[in-house]
């Protein structure tokens, strides 16, 4: 996909207990066993009880099972693979990409979102690294003017990647710092500007209002501004990230999904549980603390690092 180098080893390393409780577990009950209704009953309930979700499960079975029947698959072998298949086929290509703003000569401004403590500032260091690696040049908005001490954590990330932040008074209004920077932005020529955010829930009326005009204000610059708002999901928070995104997505014009914390969590299976409850692509999952732990979110690969022996 160009941007992001994909690090197999760093992805299966970050799905390691997803891998060691979940994917182990479907492998060792279908592994070297004849298929038969009992068994096809008892993945159902295995993929239920994990983050798959009950809709993906339902579907999962209902192709194994008329497979079963027709003769088609008689190993649990033949289970496995179509459950790996049909998993990697559920992501479409073409919207898991960053999109950039295609004028010519305006930066791409990039909106994270998200509720607190999920990863949003550190993902954004993430997203900043990976953006310079490709020769980019990247401007942070500390849109964050909450959180005591959130403006100096974002300082620090662009101290270690060499990269500048604009910012506002300690308690101001974020949508003025995000006209700032995206003021900034223009007039300095930079190719991406990625504005971080203070938590919040979809509940907290005011603060959905804040991001809206966050939003308008960008766009007041850059008409097509933000061309992506990042939803930064815990991986760790199971089915509650599905309700995150189901909430932000109506609320905030989510297009993407950041899925922080899959190293911290047995439950990176959440990824096919989002899936079905949203359109909305998981476009990068974060693995460790350091700017370094991104991935594009690949689904041949990760399906592949989760299923592996
Ligand atoms: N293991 C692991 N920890 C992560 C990952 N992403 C973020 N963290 C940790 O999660 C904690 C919260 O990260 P922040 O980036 O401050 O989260 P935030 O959403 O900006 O938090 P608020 O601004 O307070 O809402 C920090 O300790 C991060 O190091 C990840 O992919 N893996
Ligand atoms: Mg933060």
């Amino acid at each position: 996909m160009g941007l992001f180098k994909s690090a197999i080893g760093k992805l299966k390393q970050g799905l390691e207990r997803t891998r060691e409780s979940f994917a182990a577990q479907i492998r060792s009950m279908l592994v070297g066993k004849n298929l038969d209704e009992a068994l096809i009953k008892e993945l159902e309930a295995r993929l239920i009880q994990s983050d798959v979700g009950v809709h993906a499960t339902r579907r999962l079975i209902e192709g194994i099972r008329a497979d079963y029947r027709a003769g088609k698959q008689t190993r649990g072998e033949h289970a496995l693979a179509y459950l790996k298949r049909e998993l990697k086929a559920m992501w479409p290509e073409a919207d898991r990409r960053l999109k950039f703003n295609e004028t010519p000569g305006e930066p791409t401004v990039i909106l994270v979102t998200g509720i607190n403590g999920v990863g949003k500032t550190t993902s954004i260091a993430k997203l900043c690294k990976a953006l310079r690696d490709e020769g980019k040049t990247v401007l942070l908005g500390a849109c964050d003017t909450f959180r005591a001490g959130a403006v100096r954590q974002l300082e620090i990330w662009a101290d270690r990647l060499g990269v500048e932040v604009v910012k506002g008074q300690q308690g101001g209004d974020p949508a003025a710092v995000a006209f700032d920077a995206t003021a900034a932005a223009l007039s300095r020529g930079v190719d991406v500007l990625i504005l971080d955010t203070a938590g919040r829930l979809h509940t907290q009326d005011p603060l959905m209002r804040q991001l809206e005009k966050i939003r308008a204000v960008t766009a007041k610059k850059i008409p097509t501004a933000p061309h992506e708002v990042l939803l930064v999901l815990d991986a760790t928070s199971g089915q509650n990230a599905i309700r995150q995104a189901e909430e932000f997505g109506k609320a905030a014009g989510v297009t993407g999904i950041f899925l922080s914390k899959l190293d911290g969590t047995a439950r990176g299976g959440i990824v096919i549980a989002v899936r079905e409850a949203t359109d909305i692509p998981v476009k990068f999952v974060g693995v460790g603390e350091t700017p370094d732990d991104v991935q594009p979110f690949d689904p041949e690969s990760f399906i592949e690092a989760m299923f592996e022996e």
